[in-house]
This record gives structure tokens, C-alpha cells and sequence, in this order.
């Protein structure tokens, strides 16, 4: 693929934010922004803002990159070498490399893996609280997920679509989040019992198994020491919790609750609490860094020496970088950590994620369960799996 033709434009993400877009000869990719986000991550827009980088790209570099060769996944070095993120920023870069891919090939995953063929299993965020809403009477866990444990990721879809339902049905409430998750006003426990026997209806509808998994997001939890919950019991009062305490609840969480997988159990350089319980919970749960790791191969080194995690989000843009991104992943599962390919809060209509995720045969997809920004990305999944069975 030859690049004729490089734009860029700045439209909204799902919260109203402004974010980039970028299109090469006519494909054309985005990248949205997160609201919980940790401080290792790449610098997303330079000081001064999304409207310069997009005057950038249209009025420089679109020069540079016209009659730049593309051909494989590796030539993403040459946009690389002539990208500079220090003053625009890594969102754009992203955005660029995203397109690049698509305008050499629409179905991106098969310029990863032209032998792929597993589907991932679904993270869904169904409940949600945390930094993802202002309000002090949510829950205190960013992220209730259900994972569906289905053979096809069209029935995984669907089943926790339906859980979704049902959720919606039960609550009094229909406020709801960033990602589309309900915002109830209940503890961390009772949202876990509701959730059980959502869990077992959906058994009895569909013959589905669902099982549970947390993002604690603890970093937003975390002041001066202790993780600060404001509604921890069922009598919403707020509580503080050492390490050890917290360490200790959310083991409990895993026994009496069938938790299957934590993400971000304790604040962004803790990567020793989370070796600890990593050993405690053992294999019964995943133990799972997100802003601990912050896709970035120095971070999840630094977790696989710890013994922290056995498994890992993977953000392009909170390493902001497709090749580094893929040094990543690699690392991850050559040290047999499972990789977890995730949307951000504030997304776009773009599903290049999904092609990505399953290029690189990720094991798991975060990208909710309801909305158009989500949907998009989990259709595109299924689309991938209909083109397996009926090439
Ligand atoms: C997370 C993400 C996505 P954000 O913490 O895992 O759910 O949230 O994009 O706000 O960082
Ligand atoms: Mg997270």
C-alpha cells in the first residue's frame, strides 16, 4: 500500500471529549480517552490540545508520509521514525498506525496472524462506580464484569446482554456510567449477591455459564496509605482498609463469591501486594495488572520478576505505540501471562481493538457489554468468527 493521501479531525469520544481521528487514502481509525487512568501512561495530546495536533498532521507530516510504502505490521517503524510524540503526543500516532493498517488490509488481524483462529472470552461491564461516575453513593469497585463461558463469542454476547437486561430489570435505578454499566446504590456485596442470581437465571434461561470478575481500579481508592471506600457495607458508611485488610477482603471476595478475576487489586506500584495475593488466591483467579503494567514492556518485566500477575491489559494507547504495544504483548505470553485487550471509558466507533485482539490471539476483550462504542467493537468480533466458520 502506497500512502497517497494522510488526514486528520478532531471528533467527539462518548464522554463529549474531543479526541482524534485520522484517516490514510480512506480508511480511517480513532482513539478514545480514559478517565481512570494511570500515571505511567503515554502522554496522550501535547499542552496544546487536540485542534494543533490535527493543524500538525494536515499541514506537515501528511508531506512526509505521502509515497511511504506499507506493507506489514514491522513497516510500522518508518511511520514511527517520522512521528514525533514529543510534540504531538501518542493518541495520534495510534490513530495513524491504526489506519495504516486497515488502508493495507481491512481485515487487520490477518496481517498479525494469518493463522488465527481462537476467539477471546468476554470481560463485560456490567455494574460499574468508581472514577467512571461523580457520585458518592456508587459503588466503590469501578467494574463488575461478567465472563461468559461459552464456545462461541456470539453466544457470549449475547448471554450477557440478556444478564445486562435482567440487571436493568431488577434495579430500582437506570443511572448508569461511562462504559454503559448501572450505578446502583448498594455495596460492593450486595451487587455481588445480585449478581449471583443473575447468574443463575441466565443459567436456567440459557444454559450459560457466567462467572465473575472485578476492575478495583484501587489506584482511584487510594489516599495516604489506606484504600478508602465510601459505601463499603450494606450500610453504605465508608470505610478504610490497610494493605492487609484489603488484601483480605478481596480474597474473600474470591471464596465466597467465585471472583475469577481481579484487575488492579491495589494502587499503580504495589506490585508486591499483588504477588502476595496472586499466591493466595492461586489459581482459582486471575490476578491482573492494568495500571500497574500500563502496556509497557519495562512495567510488566518488572511484574513477571515480581511474580504479580498471570494476566495483563493490553491499551494501545496507554503505551501509545502499535509496535511497542506488540512487545507487550509478546512479552506477556511468552512468560504465559494471559492478555486482556481493553477499550477506554471515553471510546470512539472504532473497532480496529477487536482485529488487533484477535491478530494477536488475545485471551480476553474488555469492551463492555451495551452502547454503540461497544457494541461496534464486539460485533466486529463476531463478524470475525462468522467469516472462520463460513469463509
Ligand atoms: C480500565 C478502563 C477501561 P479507563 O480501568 O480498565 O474500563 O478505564 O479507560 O477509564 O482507564
Ligand atoms: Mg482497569
Amino acid at each position: 500500500m502506497l500512502i497517497k493521501d494522510v488526514k486528520a479531525k478532531s471528533i467527539l469520544d462518548s464522554n463529549g471529549n474531543e479526541c482524534i481521528e485520522v484517516s490514510v487514502n480512506n480508511s480511517t481509525a480513532s482513539i478514545g480517552y480514559g478517565m481512570s487512568r494511570s500515571s505511567k501512561e503515554a502522554i496522550a495530546y501535547p499542552s496544546q490540545g487536540v485542534g494543533f495536533v490535527v493543524n500538525k498532521i494536515n499541514n506537515e507530516l501528511a508531506l512526509k508520509l505521502k509515497g511511504m510504502k506499507i506493507e506489514s505490521y514491522e513497516d510500522l517503524e518508518h511511520v514511527e521514525e517520522y512521528f514525533d510524540t514529543k510534540t504531538l503526543g501518542h493518541n495520534a500516532l495510534v490513530a495513524l498506525e491504526m489506519a495504516a493498517l486497515k488502508a493495507v488490509g481491512n481485515e487487520v488481524w490477518r496481517l498479525i496472524d494469518k493463522t488465527a483462529f481462537k476467539l477471546p472470552t468476554q470481560l463485560g461491564n456490567c455494574i460499574g462506580g468508581g472514577a467512571h461516575i461523580k457520585a458518592n453513593d456508587a459503588p466503590d469497585i469501578q467494574e463488575f464484569l461478567l465472563i461468559p463461558r461459552t464456545d462461541s463469542f456470539e453466544e457470549g454476547f449475547y448471554a450477557n446482554l440478556r444478564a445486562y437486561k435482567l440487571i436493568g430489570n431488577k434495579l430500582n435505578t437506570q443511572r448508569k456510567d461511562m462504559e454503559n454499566a448501572f450505578v446502583p446504590r448498594l455495596s460492593c456485596m450486595e451487587v455481588l449477591d445480585l449478581l449471583h442470581d443473575i447468574i443463575l437465571k441466565i443459567k436456567d434461561e440459557l444454559n450459560v455459564k457466567l462467572e465473575l470478575g472485578l476492575d478495583v481500579a484501587a489506584s482511584q481508592l487510594y489516599k495516604k496509605g489506606t484504600y478508602v471506600y465510601k459505601n463499603f457495607s450494606n450500610e453504605r458508611k465508608e470505610k478504610s482498609l490497610t494493605t492487609y485488610e484489603q488484601m483480605l477482603f478481596l480474597s474473600s471476595l474470591v471464596q465466597d463469591f467465585n471472583v475469577r478475576y481481579i484487575e488492579d487489586p491495589f494502587h499503580e506500584n504495589d506490585f508486591e501486594s499483588f504477588s502476595k495475593l496472586k499466591k493466595l488466591v492461586k489459581s482459582k483467579c486471575l490476578v491482573t495488572g492494568d495500571d500497574l503494567t500500563s502496556t509497557n514492556p519495562l512495567f510488566i518485566k518488572k511484574a513477571i520478576q515480581q511474580d504479580s500477575i498471570n494476566a495483563v491489559i493490553i491499551k494501545p494507547n496507554q503505551i501509545g505505540s502499535l509496535l511497542k504495544m506488540r512487545e507487550a504483548v509478546f512479552l506477556a505470553k511468552d512468560n504465559r501471562i494471559q492478555t486482556v485487550f481493553s477499550h477506554r471509558s471515553g471510546e470512539t466507533l472504532d473497532s480496529t481493538i477487536a482485529q488487533l485482539a484477535f491478530g494477536f490471539q488475545s485471551d480476553y476483550v474488555k469492551f463492555g457489554i451495551f452502547g454503540k462504542e461497544r457494541v461496534v467493537k464486539l460485533k466486529e468480533l463476531i463478524k470475525i468468527e462468522k467469516s472462520l466458520i463460513l469463509p
